[in-house]
């Protein structure tokens, strides 16, 4: 399976800041402002010559609780169903609060998936010790970061490579059909993927250029598993074909 590593966890604990911090962007939308931030976010990262895809969730949801909480649980479970390996986001200055549980909850039900448990708002050493607290998720280590000043970040993203496999398409023996959507720039390809995906999955928009990466999604339909390469436009194909080739 590729590389794709999601940031999931309750709003407002930092994730987007930390998506940004790790793919050194500004891509996600930091902001608590009802309709700025989208469902999903996906973007490429490296570390140490691993490269892997981001994908940062939980836009801004309202309701009441049973609707915070039902959707707190898709947009997570999306992720889940997305990606190999996950970085479960909590917040120092809050503690552990019932929504985290609800997404530990999820995250330990996933089978075969790897999760790093990240403590963020670390922004100094008394908020260290109150990571502690979060050893109580039941998801092994704690890693501590400051996703606004980068302190920490080193480290976990040295235990994210290890966890990652280097080979950024070692996909094993099951394999997957592989379908590549390719073209010429705002001809409609976002649209068509989402279309297959049943669901928005992708950043559909008429401004050309606005998927500036490719974006594979894994999904299963009709019994089958699939992988779907959403390409920015002609100039990335290359790899698709390679990709396609390394199938065949
Ligand atoms: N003190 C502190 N605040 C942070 C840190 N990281 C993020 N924040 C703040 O937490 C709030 C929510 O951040 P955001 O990334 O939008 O959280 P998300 O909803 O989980 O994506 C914003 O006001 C951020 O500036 C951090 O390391 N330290
Ligand atoms: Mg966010």
């Amino acid at each position: 399976m590729p590389n794709i590593v999601a940031i999931v966890g309750r709003p407002n604990v930092g994730k987007s800041t930390l998506f940004n911090r790790i793919t050194e962007t500004r891509q996600a939308i930091v902001d608590e402002v009802a309709g700025v931030t989208r469902d999903r976010h996906y973007g490429k990262a490296e570390w140490n010559g691993v490269e892997f895809s981001l994908i940062d969730t939980g836009g801004y949801i309202h309701g009441s609780d049973d609707v915070f909480e039902a959707e707190i649980r898709r947009q997570v479970q999306i992720a889940i169903d997305e990606s190999s390996v996950l970085m479960l986001v909590v917040d120092v200055e809050e503690g552990v609060t019932e929504f985290d549980k609800v997404v530990a909850n999820l995250v330990r039900k996933s089978k075969n998936k790897k999760v790093l448990v990240v403590a963020n708002k670390v922004d100094n050493h008394e908020r260290a010790a109150y990571a502690a607290d979060f050893y109580q998720l039941g998801l092994g280590e704690v890693y501590t970061v400051s996703a606004n000043s980068g302190s920490g970040t080193g480290d976990l993203m040295d235990a994210l490579v290890k966890l990652l496999s280097s080979d950024e398409w070692s996909l094993n023996a099951e394999i997957l059909t592989l379908i590549a959507i390719v073209g010429r720039p705002n001809v409609g390809k976002s649209s068509l993927a989402n279309a297959l995906l049943g669901e928005e999955r992708t950043i559909v928009t008429d401004i050309a250029g606005t998927t500036r990466d490719t974006i594979d999604t894994r999904y299963t339909k009709y019994g089958h598993d699939f992988w779907l390469i959403d390409t920015a436009g002609m100039r990335k194909n290359l790899r698709c074909m390679k990709t396609l080739s390394f199938i065949a």
